[in-house]
């Protein structure tokens, strides 16, 4: 039977179990023998019957390596092992490294990590038998690109390229450039692009989408797509990718969205794709107070929520407003903001 609280090396034990458990979730090749070694040497203190005053005594105790005596002499003196912190800094600095590759998040990140791969050389060399999918291939390809922010005149460069290109599409298109470009700022994280048409001539923009992409694949601004529109023809779809300014030797790679909403959505997608993303929070939950729900397409009403959980919505609610930005806010009771005052 194993007692776990009355050990007169309990402290000891603490320490090594946390040690353990670090190198446990993470599994790669040298971290699971070490955790394994720990437990043996874990399980032969628990069973020591005295308190351990030396590193000598530590050696004598079967399944205690030098290493591990080092340590146990390490919280004997201290009452810490630093090992500990070192471990946990680790994985949080190579995690934090890993969700710079375009689309990974968190979990994906620590799975890397657990399979042992601590560089992003490790995981271009596949160690550990991991496998990118072609969007982690293409943001590892430009991590320091996608990582940077680029200059604002540099966003202009771009749009004043392909706005032109998206006009001789159709010239009633609206393109704009939203996000943080309009809120003014002096350098982008990507370019944000808002597409619509007006439909007072019985025409729409289905379609428009797709003829753009191609087209500026063929003029060289787009070199990557990262993710295509579900349904390309639909008025309302999105599309992320890379680009670049063709004919200028070294350009870097840039992340560019483009959203395409309907003509009567325009003043909310406005208003969403402006940002930033915590005055957007304090917006929907401002119209969430007042019993409205709001997002990209508009500002609705009479929408019935589970008191229980009042993030599930039981019905999407009647559009009350979408034409402008001025109304939703003149509806919510928020005094006008221009974008550049849209800051946290
Ligand atoms: N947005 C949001 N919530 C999110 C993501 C985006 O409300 N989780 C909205 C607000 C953002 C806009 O979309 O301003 C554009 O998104 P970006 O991620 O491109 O953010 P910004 O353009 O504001 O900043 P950056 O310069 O980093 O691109
Ligand atoms: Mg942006
Ligand atoms: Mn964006």
């Amino acid at each position: 039977p194993q007692r776990t609280t009355d050990s007169p090396n309990q402290d000891i034990i603490d320490k090594l179990t946390e040690l353990m458990e670090l190198h446990k979730a993470k599994l790669g090749g040298e971290d699971h023998w070490r955790a394994f070694s720990y437990n043996k040497c874990i399980r032969a203190l628990r069973n020591y019957p005295r308190r351990i005053k030396t590193a000598e005594e530590a050696r004598g105790i079967g399944g205690v390596g030098k290493k591990t005596a080092q340590k146990i002499v390490e919280i004997l003196q201290t009452g810490d092992l630093r090992r500990i912190a070192y471990e946990k800094t680790k994985d949080v600095e190579v995690t934090r490294l890993f969700q710079g590759i375009y689309g990974v998040g968190q979990s994906i990140a620590f799975q890397w990590y657990a399979a042992g791969c601590r560089t992003l050389e490790d995981l271009q060399a596949g160690k550990g038998g991991v496998k990118l999918s072609h969007v982690q291939r293409i943001g590892l390809q430009h991590y320091d690109d996608i990582n940077s922010r680029m200059p604002r005149a540099e966003a202009r460069e771009i749009f004043e390229l392909i706005k032109p290109i998206a006009l001789s599409i159709d010239h009633k298109l609206f393109v704009e450039i939203m996000g943080s470009y309009r809120r003014g700022k002096v350098d982008c994280g990507d370019i944000d692009i808002l597409l619509t048409r007006p439909t007072d001539d019985g025409s729409t923009h289905s379609g428009v989408i797709p003829r753009l992409l191609e087209e500026l694949h063929a003029a060289g601004i787009l070199t990557e797509d990262l993710a295509l529109p579900d349904e390309p023809f639909d008025l309302e779809c999105t599309y992320r990718g890379l680009c670049r300014l063709p004919h200028v030797d070294g350009s870097r790679h840039r992340r560019i969205d483009f959203l395409s909403v309907p003509w009567t959505s325009r003043g909310a997608a406005l208003l969403y794709y402006t940002g930033d993303d915590i005055f957007n929070r304090a917006m929907r939950y401002k119209a969430n107070v007042l019993g409205y729900s709001l997002n990209q397409k508009g500002l609705f009403g009479n929408v019935v929520r589970d008191p229980r959980n009042r993030r599930v919505k039981f019905n999407d609610g009647v559009l009350i407003a979408s034409e402008t930005e001025e109304e939703i806010f003149k509806i919510l009771g928020v005094p006008w903001q221009e974008p550049h005052e849209r800051v946290r």
